[in-house]
C-alpha cells in the first residue's frame, strides 16, 4: 500500500508528497502521516527548506467530506494548518489541478505558494453549507484584502491562477516540471528570515462599506442559505480581532453550520450529483458514440437558448424550423434534437420523416417530456436510437436523459456524455409522460393551484413557497395569479401557512416516491439531485425526498394519507412505497 504522505530528502530541501486518491482529501490518515512528518523534518537539521506537493491528479481538494458529519478524529485539520503555521524554516506548497477548501488553507499556512499553468483555487465551502474552518477565513483577507476575500469566500467559485497570482495568493506561476521548480524556488528562500507568514499581516479594509454591500448582495443572491451570512461574519472577525481570536470565532461560525440541517443536505447533494452520474442499469464500459454535429428543430425561443448550449460547448449546430426547412440538411449531422411543440401524432409523423431523412447511427431526440416517446419511437426503424433529452432549462446544470423501452445503452451512453461534454449533469430516467422534472413540477404547481382555486390568495401561497426556498421564476411558471376561484365570493377563504406547505410540498413528495413506485427513477437520489438542478428546489433543502427524511416519512405519509381520505382524488393516493417506509419507520436514505 502506497503511504499517504512521504518525505523525500533533495539536498537540503525535503519534499513532503501526498498521495492519497482521487482527490488528495486531508483523511484521517493524512493528517496523521502529514503531523508526523512535518514533525520530524521540522527536527532535522539537514533540511533547510521543505516543499509540500501532490501526487496525482491535483493537489489537495479540501477536507475529507465524507468525515463531516461523524464523531472527528484527532488531529483535526486546524490542528496540521496551525503547526505549519509554526514551524521555523521555511515552507513552499506546490499547487496543481485544483487546490480547494482546506487544500487552498493547508497551502495558505505556508511560507510561500507556487504553481502550475492552469491551476485553479478556490474555497467552495459555502457550497457545502459550511464555511472555511482551517483558518481560510483569517488567512485570505489579511493576504488579499477584505472586498476580494469576501468574494471568494461568500461566493465560493474557482479562480484561475493567473487572477490567484494577480490577488497575492500565489507567489509564481511556474513553467516546467512543478515539483522540481518548487524545489529550486525552496532553495532560493532557504535563508531569508523572517518567514513571511500570513497569520502575522493585518487585515486591510479597503472600503468601510464592503461588509454591508456583501450582506445585500448576499440576500439577493443567497437568499435562504446560512452559510454566506456566516461566512461573512468569520471575515469580519480577520478585521476586528487578532489572529488567534479570529481562529476561535471561524471555529465557532464552523460548528454552527457543521451540524445545521443546511450543511447536511448541501453535502448530501454534493454526494448526489456523483451518485446520479453513474446510472443504474448501464454498465460504466458502454460505448459512447462521437457527436460531431448537431441539429435542434424548432423556432421558439428554447429552442435556440438550446442551441446556444451546443455551440458554448464548440460543437458545430444548426436550428431548422420543422415547418419549413427541407430536411435534406439533416443528412449528415449525428444529433437531431426536437425542440419544437406538438402534439403525439405530429411528433410520430416528424419522427418518421427525420428516419428517413437521417443517416443510420444518427440520435433522433426529443425534448418533450410529456409525450409518449416509446409511441414517437415506434413511427421510426430506428427506436434503439431514439431518446429523450431535457435540458431544463436550458441555463441549468441538468441534463435529464429519458430512456425509453427500446432505447439502446450505447444511445444513453451517448447522450450522458453529451451531457458532459455541455457542462451538465446528465441523469438516466425511463421515459414516462413528464419524465421526472416536468411532472414534478406540474404537481406541485397544480397543488398551489388548487389552493388558489379554493379561495387561498395567490400571493399568499407565492410567499409561502417563496419562503420554503423555490425561486420566483419557478413561481411564475406556476401562473397562481391568473387561476380562478371556484367560489363566487373570490378569496375568502383563510389558509395557514403550513397548510399551504404541506399540501405543496408533501404532494412533491408522495409524487417523487410515485416514481420511485413505477421505476421511472431508480434511486431517490436520481430524483433528489433532479429537483435540485432542474426544478429550482432549494439545494438546501436537499430534494424532496431527502426533505421527507428530515421531516420523517410517518409525517408524510400520515399527511398524505389524511388528506387522500378527505378529499377522495386518485393524485393523494399514497405512494406503496411512502407507505412502507412509514409502517417500518424507514427512510428513503436507509435508517439513521
Ligand atoms: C473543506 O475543505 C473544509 C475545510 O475548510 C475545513 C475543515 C475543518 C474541519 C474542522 C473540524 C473540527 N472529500 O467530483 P469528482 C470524491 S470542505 C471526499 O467526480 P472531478 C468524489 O465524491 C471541502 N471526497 O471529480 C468522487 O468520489 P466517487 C472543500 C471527495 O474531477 C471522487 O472524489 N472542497 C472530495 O469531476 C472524484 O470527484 C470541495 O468542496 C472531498 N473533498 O472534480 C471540493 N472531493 O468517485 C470538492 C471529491 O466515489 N470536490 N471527492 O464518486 C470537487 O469540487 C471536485 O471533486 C474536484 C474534482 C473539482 C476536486
Amino acid at each position: 500500500m502506497t503511504e499517504l504522505v512521504t518525505l523525500v530528502r533533495h539536498g537540503n530541501v525535503g519534499l513532503v508528497t501526498i498521495d492519497n486518491p482521487p482527490v488528495n482529501a486531508l483523511s484521517h490518515g493524512v493528517r496523521v502521516a502529514l503531523l508526523q512528518v512535518l514533525g520530524s523534518a521540522s527536527g532535522d537539521d539537514e533540511l533547510a527548506a521543505l516543499v509540500i506537493a501532490c501526487a496525482g491528479r491535483t493537489f489537495v481538494a479540501g477536507a475529507d467530506i465524507k468525515e463531516f458529519g461523524r464523531p472527528p478524529l484527532a488531529p483535526d485539520l486546524p490542528e496540521v494548518v496551525e503547526f505549519l503555521d509554526t514551524l521555523e524554516k521555511p515552507v513552499v506548497a506546490a499547487l496543481h489541478g485544483t487546490a480547494l477548501g482546506g487544500g487552498l488553507e493547508l497551502a495558505l499556512a505556508c511560507h510561500y505558494r507556487v504553481a502550475a499553468k492552469g491551476t485553479k483555487l478556490g474555497l467552495p465551502e459555502v457550497t457545502l453549507g459550511i464555511l472555511p474552518g482551517a483558518g481560510g477565513t483569517q488567512r485570505v483577507p489579511r493576504l488579499i484584502g477584505v472586498a476580494a476575500a469576501l468574494e471568494m469566500i461568500v461566493g465560493g467559485a474557482l479562480i484561475s491562477v493567473e487572477k490567484a497570482q494577480a490577488l497575492g495568493l500565489v507567489d509564481a506561476v511556474l513553467d516546467g516540471e512543478l515539483t522540481a521548480a518548487a524545489i529550486e524556488h525552496a532553495r532560493r528562500v532557504a535563508d531569508q528570515r523572517p518567514l513571511p507568514r500570513v497569520s502575522a499581516r493585518r487585515a486591510t479594509l479597503e472600503d468601510p462599506d464592503v461588509f454591508e454591500r456583501c450582506t445585500k448582495e448576499t440576500h439577493e443572491r443567497w437568499r435562504g442559505y446560512l452559510a454566506p451570512f456566516h461566512c461573512i461574519e468569520a471575515v469580519r472577525a480577520a478585521v476586528d480581532l487578532p489572529f488567534a481570536e479570529g481562529l476561535v470565532r471561524e471555529r465557532a461560525l464552523f460548528q454552527e453550520l457543521m451540524s445545521s440541517s443546511q450543511s447536511r443536505a448541501q453535502r448530501h447533494v454534493f454526494f448526489g450529483e456523483r451518485e446520479a452520474a453513474k446510472p443504474v442499469g448501464l454498465a460504466s464500459d458502454v460505448p459512447a458514440r462521437e457527436l460531431g454535429s448537431v441539429a435542434v428543430l424548432g423556432n421558439a425561443p428554447d429552442a435556440f437558448a438550446v442551441a446556444d448550449c451546443f455551440a458554448a460547448a464548440r460543437i458545430p449546430v444548426r436550428v431548422l424550423d420543422p415547418g419549413s426547412a427541407p430536411f435534406t440538411e439533416l443528412a449528415d449531422v449525428d444529433l437531431v434534437l426536437d425542440a419544437s411543440s406538438g402534439e403525439l401524432a405530429e411528433k410520430r409523423e416528424l419522427f418518421a420523416r427525420l428516419d428517413d431523412a437521417c443517416k443510420p447511427l444518427a440520435l433522433l431526440a426529443s425534448s418533450a417530456s410529456d409525450l409518449d416517446l416509446d409511441a414517437i419511437a415506434a413511427a421510426t426503424r430506428r427506436a434503439r436510437d431514439v431518446i429523450g433529452l431535457r435540458l431544463a432549462p436550458p441555463t441549468g446544470r441538468l441534463l435529464e436523459v429519458l430512456r425509453g423501452r427500446d432505447t439502446s445503452a450505447e444511445a444513453c451512453a451517448t447522450a450522458l456524455r453529451l451531457g458532459k461534454r455541455l457542462g451538465k449533469l446528465g441523469v438516466l430516467v425511463t421515459a414516462k409522460p413528464g419524465g421526472v422534472g416536468q411532472r414534478l413540477f406540474a404537481r406541485w404547481s397544480r397543488e398551489a393551484a388548487e389552493l388558489v382555486a379554493q379561495g387561498a390568495h395567490p400571493e399568499h401561497v407565492e410567499r409561502v413557497l417563496y419562503d420554503f426556498g423555490f425561486t420566483r421564476d419557478a413561481l411564475a411558471r406556476a401562473r397562481l395569479a391568473s387561476t380562478q376561484t371556484q367560489s363566487s365570493n373570490g378569496a375568502a377563504h383563510g389558509r395557514s401557512d403550513r397548510e399551504i406547505l404541506e399540501r405543496c410540498v408533501f404532494a412533491l413528495v408522495n409524487e417523487s416516491a410515485r416514481l420511485l413506485d413505477e421505476q421511472v427513477a431508480a434511486r431517490p437520489v436520481d430524483i433528489d439531485v433532479i429537483c435540485v438542478l432542474g426544478q429550482a428546489f432549494p439545494a438546501y433543502r436537499g430534494g424532496p425526498l431527502f426533505y421527507a427524511d428530515e421531516v420523517g416519512p410517518t409525517s408524510v405519509f400520515e399527511f398524505v394519507r389524511e388528506y387522500h381520505r378527505n378529499v377522495g382524488s386518485e393524485e393523494w393516493a399514497p405512494s406503496p412505497t411512502l407507505e412502507r417506509l412509514a409502517a417500518s419507520r424507514g427512510r428513503f436514505y436507509g435508517r439513521p
